[in-house]
């Protein structure tokens, strides 16, 4: 079922052998100029107008009302609630550790920066619906920011008919369980413009929303292209593409979860990657073997089988484990599973990978729902230069700097001298003019 790329005995770069989907976003980025231009200028109506060309609804008003969200959580399954509670008591105990202390450097006598870590004022939440309609999603963007310290945090979502035109009832159900109470029933492009410019949200001109100063979250190529349009309009998260998992696994682990594995993630998508990287031959035909067995089995059969057969998708045989290190760090998957003997060590000596679950009891699902990590990860082998969402996401790092008297004088002659090398002298000038009445810079005070 997988495709075998075979690098014993020689070594071939694996990324070209394992290429990643590629979404062309910059076509869908001038199918959607329209609608971002249109609601900039006219608001409301042009939501409106997006909303029932686009989602076949005509609708009056977007915001959800409070009590509408309150009754999506009332209404939740108890064991719903429960594994939802448990999801966001983890991930808010992880990511409460992760917020950062402000830092002051005494450079010189007298002169210090300090970097002062203050959190976004305004994010918005774009929330997909369709075949991705993930009420985890909504705990794995909002827990970060609400640890940061986000004062107001908004999300948008698209109406769904069969919810007489508002979002998701456990997408609410799960706004309502973090606290989140500002929501609009407003999907794809139209959302995006929205939360960027803000806009009445309703005819009467009563409710408005008022723009962010990021947005987050998934979504189809529609919203991604919106994105990376108003991307500088507001602040952007990294573009998310189809799922990815890698497994690093010796003889030692077991074909059943190694597949099982494999087809979990292959069920996001049909462009899904699902990567096995062995030097056991046996491990390879037995976890094939569990392929052909399972999934039939699974529900979603049809877009496993795809993405499990697509060129994105295969068994890489290797010598050994650190050939097979190599290729996860050059391949750099979103998630990476270590199974093998001393999985601790090997995890340990990985350098690229959205995040690294470790040894036969962290299966990369523990990690989308309830180990207290966040699921929202880099993909595409952007996990070589970047992390996944984090607190640190919705916190701008400042640097507050402060010197006296004392400490620029002595530094004084410095700054001139850089700035007349790049021929600026009024740079050098605005240090000059605060001891021109004195005795000059560059002596002691
Ligand atoms: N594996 C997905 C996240 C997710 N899984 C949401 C289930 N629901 C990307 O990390
Ligand atoms: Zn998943």
């Amino acid at each position: 079922m997988l495709n075998r790329i075979d690098l014993r005995g020689g070594w071939r770069d694996p990324r070209a052998l394992l290429p990643r989907a590629q979404l062309d976003v910059s076509v869908a980025v001038d199918r959607i100029r329209p609608i971002v231009e249109a609601v900039r200028e006219h608001g409301f109506a042009a939501i409106q107008d997006a909303t029932h060309r686009l989602d076949g609804l005509r609708l009056d008003r977007f915001r959800v009302p409070t009590e509408v969200i309150m009754q999506a959580e009332a209404m939740l399954e108890p064991e719903v609630r429960e594994a939802l509670v448990e999801s966001i008591d983890r991930a808010r105990r992880v990511h409460a550790d992760q917020r950062r202390v402000d830092l002051t450097t005494e450079v010189v006598p007298g002169g210090t920066v300090t970097e002062r870590w203050i959190p976004v004022d305004r994010v918005g939440l774009y929330v997909p619906g369709g075949l991705a309609m993930y009420p985890s999603t909504v705990v794995m963007n909002v827990v970060p920011a609400q640890a940061a310290g986000v004062r107001s945090l908004v999300v948008a979502s698209p109406p769904q008919a069969e919810n007489g035109g508002l979002p998701d009832a456990r997408v609410l159900a799960a706004c309502a369980l973090l606290g989140v109470d500002e929501v609009y029933g407003v999907g794809g492009a139209q959302a995006v413009a929205m939360l960027a410019y803000g806009s009445w949200t309703d005819a009467a001109r009563s409710e408005h929303c008022d723009p962010v100063d990021m947005i987050t979250g998934p979504g189809n190529i529609w919203v991604t292209a919106a994105k990376r349009l108003l991307r500088g309009v507001v602040g952007i998260d990294a573009e998310a593409g189809p799922t990815e998992i890698a497994v690093l696994a010796d003889d030692t682990a077991d074909p059943v979860h190694v597949a099982a594995d494999l087809i979990s993630q292959a069920e996001h998508d049909p462009l899904a990657a699902s990567v096995l990287v062995t030097p056991s031959v046996e491990l390879v035909e037995a976890v094939e073997r569990e392929l052909r067995r399972q999934v039939p089995e699974t529900k979603h059969a049809d877009r496993v089988g795809t993405a499990l057969t697509g060129p994105q998708s295969g068994a890489v045989l290797v010598d050994d484990l650190e050939a097979g290190l190599r290729v996860v760090d050059l391949y750099a998957a979103e998630h990476l599973e270590i199974q093998t003997r001393n999985a601790r060590e090997w995890a340990m000596r990985v350098r690229n990978a959205g995040a690294i679950f470790v040894g036969p009891y962290a299966p990369v699902s523990l990690g989308d729902y309830c180990a207290g990590s966040n699921h929202v990860l880099p993909t595409g082998g952007c996990a070589r230069h970047s992390s996944g969402l984090s607190v640190q996401s919705f916190l701008r790092g400042v640097h507050i700097i402060e010197y006296d008297e004392a400490a620029l004088r002595d530094t004084a002659r410095h700054v001139v001298t850089l700035a007349t090398v790049e021929d600026l002298p009024a740079h050098g000038q605005a240090v000059r003019v605060r001891f021109e009445s004195s005795d000059g810079f560059g002596s002691p005070a």
